[in-house]
């Protein structure tokens, strides 16, 4: 990958003020990486003013697009599939706790049940975790309700369950590859009524 042809630009549409700060790195598949590139994108300034929440957050990356010579990426919250991606993703240097695509879906049975129905945004496998207690699961722990979502601490680069749909975080970290990046279907009851009555629509259709 010769970096000096990037000419990716991020297009960042949206209502909020993010900024983009931070530059678009790539790991590099001469080191064992994937040929990705990631990004973090910030809304909330470090009092918190500003800050938006996960599925704020999951919605926005899916409006931004990266180019690489003939290349165009849909961006996604970035999925870390192993414990190498989360070694790079450390080595960002992310300076707070910042969202990241795995999501609890199911029914709050489930998510009461710490471990169980957790999905990356990207139907990608999941297998690799790396939450941050010694336990292995998350704590599911929260004044705001149930923990559906994960965030990336930048210390140790462990993961923490954290609520959806409160305003809890600074930004996220956005990632670009050959992956389809589609929003899973009942992820949340917000949204799940709305999917619902889109899947009946094209029921109808056809
Ligand atoms: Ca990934
Ligand atoms: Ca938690």
């Amino acid at each position: 990958m010769v970096r000096a042809v990037l000419v990716g630009v991020l297009a960042v549409a949206c209502v909020l003020c993010a900024s983009d700060a931070f530059a678009v790195v790539c790991w590099e598949t001469s080191v064992g990486g994937n040929g990705h590139y990631y990004d973090l994108i910030v809304f909330g300034d470090s009092s918190g003013v500003g800050n938006i929440s996960w599925i704020y957050a999951r919605n926005n990356a899916y409006e931004q697009e990266y180019s690489v010579g003939e290349n165009t990426y849909t961006g996604y919250l970035a999925t870390i599939t192993s414990e190498a991606e989360n070694t790079f993703i450390l080595s960002m240097a992310i300076p707070f706790n910042a969202f990241i695509g795995g999501y609890q879906l199911g029914s709050s049975a489930d998510e009461l049940d710490k471990a169980a129905n957790w999905r990356w945004v990207t139907s990608e496998v999941w297998d690799y975790t790396h939450w941050n207690n010694y336990t292995g699961l998350n704590n599911n722990a929260s004044p705001y309700g149930h923990e559906d979502a994960a965030e990336f601490w930048p210390g140790a680069g462990y993961w923490n369950d954290i609520n959806s749909q409160y305003q809890l975080r600074r930004g996220y970290i956005l990632e670009f590859g050959p992956v389809a990046a589609v929003p899973e279907p009942a992820t949340m009851s917000l949204f799940g009524l709305g999917l619902f009555g889109l899947l009946g629509l094209k029921r109808k259709k056809a």
